[in-house]
Formats: structure tokens, sequence, C-alpha cells
């Protein structure tokens, strides 16, 4: 892993670099802030932080263009910032509030963005699998070359609806990359426990759909595995599943006590493989950056993660008229 890693070191900008690590970084304080904000009573229900597989959605993002398309599950937050949305309205929409992309009506799990195409947000695990094969299906049907990630968890993976959307995906040869965030638990079932085919991007080939297994770590990784990815999509040779290796450092929900693995298991992921420290050094030892500059890059984001918490405490509650308005009837 870490020759991969080096090697990857030689090809790459400063600026491409800094991009990373201020997009990862946004993502790890937001995620910060809003677990301080459930903490204080100001988010209620459920709230999956994403804290720990920053690099998946960030390496990804940098592998798409205008106009791809993005779904996943209910641990959300990480794909809307990395896809541009505004942190305020993610904010605002966890507290409940008028100012969300919900209007205050949805919370964490049901968020939308059809300026950037971010189609939710599910709280039943493995739904949004074959609404990606439907959204990639439309594109298809369209004519254009736009690409979707359909993001999902280990657990999600021994879904039944998976293996009927991987048949049908690969029958039509549809544009979706199908992004298995394997962070090792399901709530509180280890990979390990779940299954006995633990490869889980090899089931794939039953249905004849190509993959492979990425360091979901290691941000450059995952863009170049995404690049791949894409334009076999592109080319009309999709689908494509991508299985990221990664870990959430937190527990599954915020009120996951987290007693199924073992602190010095969390302590060693964030020493030896945290994404954010790896382009970190990157920055460092390669002479991009110092110690100064990434502080105040800190600073800024901070900033930025602070505006947004303002604005979400600021904002009305949805008034009482609302109940009644984008109701499908
Ligand atoms: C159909 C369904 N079954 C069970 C649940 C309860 N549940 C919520 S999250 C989850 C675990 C899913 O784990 P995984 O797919 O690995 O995603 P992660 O939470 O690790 O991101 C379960 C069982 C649910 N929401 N929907
Ligand atoms: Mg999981």
């Amino acid at each position: 892993m870490a020759a991969a890693r080096k090697a990857a070191k030689s090809n790459i900008s400063k600026e491409e670099l800094l991009k990373y690590y201020r997009e990862m970084l946004l993502i790890r304080r937001f995620e910060e802030k809003a677990g301080q904000l459930y903490g204080m009573g100001l988010i209620g229900g459920f709230c999956h932080l994403y804290i720990g597989q920053e690099a998946v959605v960030v390496g990804l993002e940098a592998a798409a263009k205008e106009g791809d398309k993005r779904v996943t599950s209910y641990r959300d937050h990480g794909h809307m910032l990395a896809c541009g949305m505004d942190p305020k309205g993610v904010m605002a929409e966890l507290t409940g509030r008028e100012g969300g992309y919900s209007k205050g009506k949805g919370g964490s799990m049901h968020m939308f963005s059809k300026e950037k195409h971010f189609y939710g947000g599910h709280g039943i695990v493995g739904a949004q699998v074959p609404l990606g094969a439907g959204l990639a299906f439309a594109d298809k049907y369209l004519g254009n070359d736009n690409v979707t990630f359909t993001y999902f968890g280990d657990g999600a993976a021994n879904q039944g609806q998976v293996y009927e959307t991987y048949n049908m995906a690969e029958l039509w040869n549809l544009p979706v990359v199908f992004v298995i965030e394997n962070n090792q638990y399901a709530m509180g079932t280890s990979v390990k426990r779940s299954t006995k085919s633990p490869s889980l991007w090899e089931r794939g080939a039953a249905y004849g759909i190509k993959g492979e297994a990425v360091d979901g770590m290691d941000v450059l990784a995952v863009k170049a595995a995404g690049e791949k990815a894409v334009a076999a999509c592109r080319a009309g040779e999709g689908p494509y599943i991508l299985e990221m290796m990664t870990y959430r450092y937190r527990g599954h929900s915020m009120s996951d006590p987290a007693k199924y693995r073992t602190r010095e298991e969390v302590q060693k992921m964030r020493d030896e493989k945290d994404a954010i420290e790896h382009v970190r050094d990157l920055l460092i030892q390669g002479g991009h950056a110092t110690d100064e500059d990434l502080k105040a890059i800190d600073k800024d984001i901070k900033a930025v993660v602070n505006e947004s918490a303002e604005f979400a405490k600021e904002s009305p509650e949805p008034a009482l008229e609302e109940l009644w308005t984008d109701i499908y009837a």
C-alpha cells in the first residue's frame, strides 16, 4: 500500500493535492461540527457521520464531470459537500430549519439537489441501488455520456435488490458506477460475521460486471480507479463496480456506543491510514506546503463550517403551512 501511495506522488500537482486536502478537511470539520450540534440537542433523529471515509467521495468527484449524477445512503453529508452543495443548506437541514435543502422537513437522510445532480440520501438500506441504475438508464435513453455514481455499504451489498440491479444494469450496459463503501461494519456487524464471500466486488462477475477493490483511504488511488470506471461507462462498456476499502471512525450513528470493536482498532486506522494525513504528508514532504500553510487552510475551513452552523441556528423552523407543501398526492 505504501508503495502505491508513493508512486502516485510523483505526477500530482501541488494545486491538485491542496484541492483534495481542502475538500476532505471540509467534510471532516463539518461532520465534527454536526456531532457537536447533535450533542447540544440541535439535531434530532438519526445522524450518521462520514468521518474516516472522506477520500472516497473526494476522489470520485475528481473523476466526475458536469452532468454526472450521484445517489447514496443515509451516510450522505460528505457526498453532498463533495459535489458542491452549500454547507449552510446541509447544516440547516440537519437542524430542521427553513434554510435547509428540504426546507427543514427532511433532515439528515432526505436531501436532494437537482442543480448538483444529487439524488439523496436514502434511509432504506440498498434502496438507492436500483434508483441509481434508473438514473443511468435515463441518461442512456437520452443518449448523453453522463455517469451515475451509486454508493452503498458493505451491509447493503448483501441485499437481494443489489443483484437484481446488477443483472439489469449489465444486460442494458448502463453507465453506472456501483461504489461499495466497505467500511467493514454494518451497524455492529463486521463483514467477517456477515458473509463468507468477503470480496464484495467479485460478486459482479456472476453478472458479467467488471470491477476492482481500491484503497479507499488513498484519494489518489480512488481518483485513478474512478477515472477508469467512468471511462468504461462513457464508452458504453458500463456498469463497473468499485469496492472502496475504507473505515468509519465514529459509531454507526450518533447513538452507537461502538462496543463491537476495540478502541485500538480504530486508533490503528487513524494512525496508519488516515486519508487527510496522507495528503498532508505528500504536501509537506513534496515541499508544497508548510505546517503554517496547512494551519491557515484549517482555519479557513473552520470559518466556513462555523458560518454554516450559525446559519443553521439562526434559520427559523419551517412555518406550519409547510406541512401541506411538497406533498405527492
Ligand atoms: C432494509 C433495511 N434493513 C435494515 C435497516 C437498518 N439499518 C440501517 S443502516 C444498517 C447497516 C447498513 O450498513 P452498510 O450498508 O455497511 O452501510 P454503513 O452504515 O456502514 O455506511 C441497517 C441494518 C434499514 N435501514 N433498512
Ligand atoms: Mg458498512
